[in-house]
């Protein structure tokens, strides 16, 4: 195992979310990686690089320039309005739902901070944009370290802020750049015909369906807490099939708050046959680790155990492998949990 791992994480440092009419601490912490970098000095289940420089058109052809842009440029102006909000995050408080205009962009900051995101949970920091752009670096050499000839099995980018909420054009839970895509972009244009996404995040991966929906080159399946009741809510329900070229090529497992592990990889095995159905090349495996039982904002209950059951059968499937670090909010078991999925899979 190869793990990518982002020097520059700690550089996207959020001070607070929305929830329930009041700003709350952010769930998403420098800690958590640093977590998982300290259970690797214990337990090392792989050999850890620092990636090279992001291949910025890479990105783009994921994510919408316009967008790309005003991520990259977004804390300059926000200081440029006023230098007193150095001291701040960007959160955003206005968005332009169904009926208005998202083809216009705003001269207006704070227009666009809503064009371009779609919660209140996802402070944009001084550092969000480095953080975040070193991270799609880290998914885009893991992805490209497994190309020539499958050595590596697997390799993983690990980083923060997460990506899979990231969509073509926004941002959100906690995400900025979607990694998994990017991988999966980056295998696709290595030359793996048929990629596979994988999601197992507590949350459904709405940024990753939505980026490939019209694509069949690209399979998109995600095991999750049903959107009735859980976050992201707008998405993830299990009569998304995909769209023109990519009807059939999406698949969502929504189950209940309250799930248990037995059902839990019921789901799991029903996910990896359909990846073996399809035929994928290459797999990307969006790794949140906030299906645990103890995570303070998730309501599934995958014990840390279970965690290396869940590598295991992954590994049985014999694809090449990325995995991209996604959530898990339980911050003194993400490291052991994370690692559990990595020694569990093999090297
Ligand atoms: C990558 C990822 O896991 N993103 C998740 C984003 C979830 N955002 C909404 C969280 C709602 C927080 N609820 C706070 C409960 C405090 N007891
Ligand atoms: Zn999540």
């Amino acid at each position: 195992m190869l793990i990518f791992h982002n020097p520059a994480h700690a550089r996207h440092d959020g001070r607070q979310e929305m929830y329930r009419g009041r700003l709350v601490p952010c769930h998403e912490t420098p800690a958590r990686l640093q977590h998982v970098m300290d259970e690797l000095q214990r337990r090392p289940v792989g050999a850890l690089r620092t990636p090279g420089d992001a291949d910025g058109a890479l990105i783009r052809r994921v994510h919408a320039p316009r967008y790309v842009d005003f991520l990259a440029s977004a804390w300059d102006e926000w200081v440029a309005l006023d230098p007193a909000n150095a001291a701040l995050d960007v959160l955003p408080s206005v968005w332009p739902v169904r009926g208005f205009r998202a083809d216009v962009l705003p001269a207006n900051f704070a227009a666009r901070v809503g064009l371009f995101s779609f919660d209140a949970g996802s402070p944009l920091t001084a550092g969000t944009w480095e953080a975040a752009r070193t991270g799609a670096a880290c998914a885009i050499d893991a992805a490209r370290a497994l190309l020539p000839g499958g050595a590596p099995r697997a390799t993983m980018a690990l980083t923060r802020p997460p990506g899979h909420h990231a969509g073509p054009d926004f941002f959100g839970g906690y995400c900025f750049l979607n990694n998994a895509a990017i991988a999966a972009q980056a295998l696709r244009d290595g030359g793996a015909r048929r990629v596979a996404v994988l999601d197992i995040d507590y949350h459904h991966g709405n940024g990753t369906q939505s980026l490939f929906y019209e694509r069949s080159d690209v399979l998109t399946v995600s095991i999750h807490g049903d959107p009735a009741t859980e976050y992201p809510f707008f998405l993830g329900h299990a009569d998304e099939h995909g769209a023109g070229e990519g009807f059939g090529f999406n698949l969502n497992l929504p189950l209940a708050a309250g799930t248990d592990f037995m059902r839990w990889s019921a789901a799991l095995d029903h996910a990896l046959a359909e990846v073996r159905r399809f035929g994928a090349e290459a797999l990307v495996i969006a790794l949140g680790v906030d299906t645990f039982e103890g995570d303070p904002i998730s309501r599934f209950r995958v014990a840390s155990a279970d965690y290396l059951k869940i590598g295991a059968a992954i590994a049985a499937l014999g694809l090449p492998t990325v995995f991209t670090m996604e959530g898990g909010y339980a911050v003194a078991e993400v490291g052991i949990n994370v690692v559990n999925v990595l020694e569990g899979f093999g090297s």
